[in-house]
Parts: C-alpha cells; sequence; structure tokens
C-alpha cells in the first residue's frame, strides 16, 4: 500500500543473555528521528487514533503483547498485526490510521520524523477524504 510498508529488524538474539534489536535514524528506516513516545495501559475494547498526518513519517512497533493497525486511504484499506518487537510498520504522510485489539499489557512505540504538531493532524474523515484524493492523485502523475 503506498505509503505503508512492514519492516523486519535485525535481532541479535543470545540464548543465554535474550534479544536485542537496534533501530538507526536513515539507516534501520529512511527518516530521521525527532520525537519518541508509546502507547500502554490501554483498555479492552478502545480504539485509538481516527486521523492522518499531512506530513509525518512513522515507525510503529509493539514492543510488548500485540495491537492491530488499520491503515487506509480512499481506495485502499489494509490490517496489519504487530505482534513482535522486531516488526515495523512504516506510515507516511495522508494515511488514514487507527488501533485495537490492543493485547492486556501491550505497548505500542511510535517513531516520528516531527515534534508535535497539531496543526499536521487530519481528523476529520470528509476532510482527509477530500485532502487524500487530491494528494494521491498528484503522486500518480
Ligand atoms: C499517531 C498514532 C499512532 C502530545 O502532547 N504529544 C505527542 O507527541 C502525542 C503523540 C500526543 N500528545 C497528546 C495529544 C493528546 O492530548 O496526547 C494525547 C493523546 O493523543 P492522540 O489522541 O492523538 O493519540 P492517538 O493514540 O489517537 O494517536 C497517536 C498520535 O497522536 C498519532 O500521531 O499516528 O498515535
Amino acid at each position: 500500500m503506498i505509503n505503508v510498508s512492514e519492516y523486519n529488524f535485525e535481532k541479535f538474539s543470545d540464548p543465554e543473555y535474550g534479544n536485542l534489536i537496534a533501530l538507526e535514524a536513515q539507516k534501520s528506516f529512511p527518516f530521521g528521528i525527532k520525537r519518541v513516545y508509546y502507547i500502554y495501559d490501554v483498555p479492552d475494547g478502545v480504539r485509538r487514533g481516527f486521523h492522518s498526518h499531512k506530513e509525518l513519517h512513522q515507525m510503529l512497533i509493539c514492543v510488548s503483547g500485540s495491537v492491530k493497525i488499520l491503515t487506509k486511504t480512499p481506495d485502499e484499506e489494509l490490517v496489519t498485526e504487530l505482534s513482535s518487537p522486531n516488526k515495523g510498520l512504516y506510515i507516511g504522510p495522508m494515511i488514514w490510521r487507527e488501533m485495537y485489539d490492543f493485547s492486556p499489557g501491550a505497548v505500542l512505540l511510535v517513531i516520528a520524523s516531527e515534534h508535535y504538531t497539531v496543526s499536521d493532524y487530519i481528523r476529520d474523515y470528509d476532510e482527509y477524504l477530500k485532502l487524500a484524493e487530491n494528494y494521491f492523485e498528484k503522486q500518480s502523475d
């Protein structure tokens, strides 16, 4: 799906000492890092997100437990389950997203290309559809 892709990060495993995953900006994924946040203790049945970003690039990693991510454009939709700390979901600009089915104790780590900017959010779905149709039309030119 355009502006959405799955990543499998290299895992350094040691049967005696456990696992380690290292992520580096521009090397592990194609953007710089300006912000990191994490979502946890999400009550059963809660669905979050319901927005798109105009310009933000993000990498979502469920470092503990599991969560489902719905990503959507005006033409396509995709559900990705994140259930391993070595799997990442890249979400680029103009993708509608919803996060749900958080398992008990799940921790969703998000690495973001920009500082928190309220004006980058599109929270109204009808407005999203208009802007996204225009955005993806230009992409295919
Ligand atoms: C996204 C998905 C995956 C801040 O003050 N700074 C921040 O960096 C963030 C991310 C949030 N906040 C505040 C704004 C709200 O008062 O935290 C509160 C909850 O944020 P929001 O309702 O936007 O959370 P989600 O889970 O719906 O969405 C978040 C990110 O906001 C969003 O960029 O892509 O996770």
